[in-house]
């Protein structure tokens, strides 16, 4: 037997306000710390290299997802929500709901979207420049509008109750975290009645004949997946679909923004907006990172996780790890930045990353047709959640 090395202790919280403010210096301590850091904090590992992350994200056969992707662990503890058939379950389970949605969500069955998309992106410019430059606050104006405008649609959403989607979204994401946190503990407060309406919202009869998620009711009838899953994964679709999108604009636009010449630099290229938004992605990481659990004691970097411990696996820093990227720290247009681990790796990588691209395409696209520069004109404000990276206002000037 080789002798196995007892991880490097890090005492820090990742949940913590002033780390989500800025977390930076917390994945370097924790890349540098070594390829498996523990974190007694919450009792808990954790992983923050670039072929570590990786490495651990491919390997499902050892590292589960069933027993949720957050701290609580499922097998222990009772979720607050039924499981997500997609992010909390494994193969076999997992295989049909992902077959399902990789369908739905593929760039063949995006393309009829593609020009309505591109043109509702051009209204919502046109409107806001509709008296030539303006400041505006490009969280609620771009990030969120355009999103709101195209996605709840797509999926075949009534008109009533959507203004229930980004706090429901929030708070999924905040409960990856721990229970007792003070963003989780605001957020049960209103979560019955959010979660009510998106319940409701999955119904068949609640869905527009056209959509995602009329998509996702027929699947059910030709048996690929059975009706009792229909409802949970248009759950998936509400859940996981809104704030990613909002807060990956919100990166990509603060990118665009605070990097000397880039907006120059797009607008002479606009075929690079694809490229803009991942190294977007790459950069800012929207998701910052999810757990795995051990399904046996499993050897990382020279040390190991014990079966049914769990891993807090950092999309964030592997994204910016020096071992791995050339200056990691610059948002970089010239940069080739796929392989990143933004969107997560392997079986469960996002199956609605062509939505987000699709949706951060247009917006771009319009963006550039008409404003010649981007620009700060106030100090940008943090949005806390305890999964993602977020702005809650970024104060610019469109200059038309
Ligand atoms: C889901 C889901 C998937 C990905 C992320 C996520 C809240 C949720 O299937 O519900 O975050």
């Amino acid at each position: 037997m080789t002798a196995v090395a007892t991880p490097p202790e890090l005492d820090l919280d990742p949940f913590a306000d002033d780390v989500l403010r800025d977390p930076l210096p917390a994945h370097a301590a924790l890349r540098d710390a070594g390829a498996l850091v523990r974190l007694p904090r919450y009792d808990t590992f954790a992983v923050a290299r670039y072929a570590d992350v990786r490495a651990l994200l491919s390997d499902w056969q050892s590292f589960e997802s069933a027993a949720g992707v957050g701290l609580t662990n499922f097998r222990r503890e009772t979720p607050w929500r039924p499981p997500s058939l997609l992010l909390e379950a494994d193969p076999p389970a997992h295989d049909a709901p992902r077959t399902v949605l990789a369908g739905i969500l593929g760039p063949r069955a995006l393309r009829r979207l593609r020009a309505d998309w591109a043109a509702d992106a051009d209204r919502l410019v046109e409107d806001l420049l509709a008296g030539g430059s303006v400041e505006v606050d490009a969280v609620p104006t771009l990030a969120e509008a355009f999103p709101l405008r195209v996605f709840p649609d797509a999926v075949g959403l009534g008109r009533e109750g959507r203004e229930h989607l980004l706090p429901y979204g929030d708070h999924a994401f905040n409960a990856f975290g721990p229970t007792d946190n003070p963003r989780v503990l605001a957020g049960n407060e209103r979560m019955a009645e959010h979660a009510g309406w998106v319940g409701q919202q999955c119904l068949r009869e609640n869905l527009s004949p056209v959509g995602f998620g009329a998509d996702v009711w027929a699947a059910a009838d030709r048996g690929d997946l059975t009706h009792a899953q229909a409802p949970l994964v248009v759950r998936s679709l509400l859940t996981a679909g809104v704030d990613t999108t909002v807060h990956g604009i919100g990166a990509l636009l603060h990118a665009l923004a605070v990097t000397p010449g880039a907006w120059e630099a797009l607008r002479a290229r606009p075929e690079l907006v694809r490229v803009a938004f991942d190294e977007a992605v790459r950069w800012e990481s929207p998701v910052q990172a999810f757990f795995r659990t051990a399904v046996r004691d499993v050897p990382v970097g020279d040390g190991v996780v014990p079966a049914g411990e769990k891993v807090l696996v950092f999309f964030a820093a592997a994204n910016r790890d020096p071992r791995h990227w050339a200056d990691p720290d610059r948002f970089d247009l010239t940069r080739d930045p796929s392989g990143h681990v933004g969107f997560g790796m392997g079986i469960h990588q996002c199956v609605g990353q062509h939505v987000a691209r699709l949706e951060a395409e247009s917006l771009l696209t319009a963006l550039l047709a008409r404003v010649t520069r981007l620009k700060l004109t106030g100090a940008p404000v943090r949005h806390l959640n305890n999964t993602l990276r977020a702005w809650e206002s970024l104060p610019v000037r469109l200059t038309a």
